[in-house]
């Protein structure tokens, strides 16, 4: 199939959807020429204790000032509980929850997730919790974890959530970087048959983080795990003891609602600081339009609470539409590869969403376990976290939805808040590998390496020239950092970190980072996280990372490591190196391939050319390009003899 292949919009869809071809056209017109008054009307749909009068104020010059709505004041939690039950809603089911085990689930109404979260938002109360005060949440895919984010926001808190996955080291540095007041976690999670020890985590991390005063704990396993007398105290008693109502506090739109930690190409991971207002109004509007969203439909986003994705589309986009929204707390492949198909029939989900590496991991099984599954209520079918190949799109949407289901592959980033760039079911036709047309209010552009515009068919840097309501604000205590990351490589201009094609119709393809970063499974990355983790070994002289391509994961990480003289090299050590890396980062950043370099090709001035390294690890020695400026040529000769297989 052609690049161009388009697949046409489903009549079916386009009679009934809210947005057509030309109500999209429409509404892309009017944000355009009248932003004001465009995004008046659509902040109507969320909840305001006082609805805004000052609409948009955003410079992406000077000292990059990004504010919406910002006389207007909301909570949050109002948005995705107490207007649901005002409208009678408090009986529908909000949060259907599906266990890592098969014969495990539960379902949450409206009305039963309000009073939780009621009662942990005044148990943080209790304990000295106040608006603006940072609070730590490093929990596995329960409903509580939902509870703990909006019981946060009703109290104006700014969470930060660690995904369950990542090391001691990882959840310490990230609660030191915004000095969380306390830490919300469980004896242990359950993923793929296994148990993820999470109390023995925090524990370790805790004892270098001072500012943490107390932590709850959900009792979720059962596991005998340590409390620490004065400190821990057990989520179900803190619940037990408070009152089922909470007020909830009155919050500018400008107020922080969270902080979520994600990689660049540098340093540390940057706190992404998220503020009320224009990320709910975001959140809501995206997922309405981009799923089609429509009243008492089953939605379904496989994403883990611990990335953006969980934020914005398992938690506050879908319930503040008043959607049912399914928690998995499983994997695809356990008990066996038919499960999530399994579960889209047992709980008759409407829309999926989902991460290209499961797609391909689920191809590779072949037709047999999406076949024992009827799928029939399968409606609308999402995509996000890393370019899809038209081979696993295709597989996507003749396979497991049958040519029936539209499929909306979603590009945005932890920074956009919600979705930028992506298909609408009714009003864009798709293309196989295209992440198609930005949504109305976004502006997306290509530049050149100079920061010229690219008009037309072209590739280039991907930047976005004005802001929308969802973007991020700044970097959580670090605003130079914010300028710096985002405005500094094309003055003015957001600079994405991606590549991407421009075809003839306007359509984007998404290339990949071009700096840095490596997304291995979905999961983003920097090469200097994992760089600065093997040099902190004791035997390690010098590391350089790169990505490297990989069948189901996208991108594998492929390391060059330089060894202290006298150390030896051998497979033990490689083992060594790479538990190691498991310890101080997390299982997500396991290496793929570990080389020894006796040396790393390098400029005159000292500079490794990963360029170089990258064609290496890709096998494509014969694209090495000009070696010329390295220090002594000599090592690459050494590299590409030595490449691992
Ligand atoms: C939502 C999320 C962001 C990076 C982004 C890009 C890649 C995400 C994509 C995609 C191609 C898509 N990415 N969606 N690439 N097509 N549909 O994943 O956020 O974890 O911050 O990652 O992921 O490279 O820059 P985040």
């Amino acid at each position: 199939m052609s690049d161009d292949a388009l697949i046409a919009i489903k009549p079916s869809i386009a009679s009934t959807a809210k947005v057509t071809a030309e109500t999209r056209a429409a509404m892309v017109a009017r944000a355009k020429s009248d932003p004001d008054g465009f995004w008046r009307d659509e902040a109507k749909r969320i909840a305001w204790m006082k609805a805004p009068t000052k609409i948009k104020n955003t410079s992406f010059t000077g000292d990059v000032s990004i504010k919406w709505f910002e006389d207007g004041e909301l909570n949050a939690s109002v948005s995705c509980l107490d207007r649901h039950l005002e409208a009678g809603r408090g009986n529908q089911v909000a949060i259907i929850w599906e266990g890592d085990d098969p014969n495990s689930d539960s379902k949450v109404t409206y009305a039963e997730l309000h009073e939780q979260v009621c009662r942990i938002a005044n148990a943080m109360r209790a304990l000295g919790v106040k608006k603006g005060d940072r609070v730590c949440i490093y929990l596995p895919m329960i409903v509580e974890a939902a509870v703990a984010m909006l019981a946060c926001a009703r109290i104006g808190a700014v969470h930060s959530i660690v995904f369950g996955g990542f090391s001691p080291d990882s959840l310490s540095s990230r609660i030191q970087d915004s000095e969380c007041k306390i830490l919300l976690t469980a004896d242990e999670g359950r993923r793929g048959g296994r148990k993820v020890p999470l109390k023995v985590n925090a524990d370790e991390a805790l004892k270098v983080c001072p500012s943490i005063e107390h932590v709850l704990v959900v009792r979720n396993t059962g596991a005998d795990v340590a409390m620490q007398a004065g400190r821990d105290i057990w989520w179900h008693e803190a619940a037990a003891a408070q009152p089922a109502t909470c007020a909830p506090e009155r919050m500018n739109a400008e107020d922080p609602l969270f902080i979520l930690y994600t990689s660049g190409s540098t340093g540390k991971p940057k706190g992404v600081l998220h503020t009320t207002g224009g990320y709910m109004v975001w959140a809501s509007f995206t997922h309405e339009l981009v799923f089609d969203y429509r009243p008492g439909e089953i939605y379904w986003c496989t994403a883990d609470v611990g990335w953006v994705t969980g934020h914005t589309y398992i938690v506050y986009g879908p319930l503040a539409n008043g959607a049912t929204t399914l928690m998995f707390e499983g994997v695809p492949n356990y008990p066996d590869f038919g499960r999530m198909w399994q579960v889209v029939d047992k709980h008759q989900v409407n829309i999926f969403y989902t991460a290209p590496t499961a797609i391909r991991a689920l191809m590779r099984e072949g037709e047999g376990p999406v076949k024992k599954h009827s799928r029939k209520s399968l409606r609308v079918m999402g995509s996000v976290g890393e370019p899809i190949n038209p081979e696993a799109w295709l597989w996507y949407y003749r396979v497991v939805g049958e040519e029936r289901c539209p499929i909306v592959d979603t590009w945005w980033q932890t920074e956009t808040g919600g979705i930028l760039i992506s298909p609408l079911p009714g009003a864009v036709a798709q293309k196989p590998g295209s992440a198609t047309l930005p949504l109305p209010g976004v502006q997306p552009a290509l530049v050149d390496g100079e920061g010229k515009f690219l008009e037309g068919a072209t590739e280039g840097n991907l930047v976005i020239t004005d802001s929308w309501p969802g973007q991020m604000r700044t970097v959580y205590g670090d605003h130079p950092r914010f300028i710096q990351t985002y405005f500094s490589t094309f003055p003015g201009l957001y600079f994405t970190g991606d590549g991407a094609r421009r075809d003839e119709d306007g359509y984007y393809w998404i290339t990949g980072r071009v700096d840095d970063v490596i997304n291995v499974a979905g999961h983003r990355m920097g090469t200097a996280e994992v760089e600065s983790a093997l040099v902190a070994h004791p035997k390690v002289a010098e590391a350089a990372v790169v990505g490297m391509p990989h069948e189901l994961k996208g991108q594998g990480i492929y390391c060059y490591v330089t060894l202290n003289a006298g150390e030896e090299p051998s497979d033990a050590l490689k083992k060594e190196l790479v538990a190691w890396v498991r310890k101080e980062i997390g299982p997500i950043a396991t290496p793929d391939a570990i080389q020894w370099a006796p040396g790393l090709p390098k400029t005159r001035s000292g500079k490794i050319m990963r360029r170089i390294l990258r064609k290496i690890a890709a096998n494509e020695t014969d694209q090495l390009g000009d070696t010329s400026t390295l220090a002594d040529p000599a090592v690459v000769t050494d590299l590409v003899e030595n490449r691992v297989q």
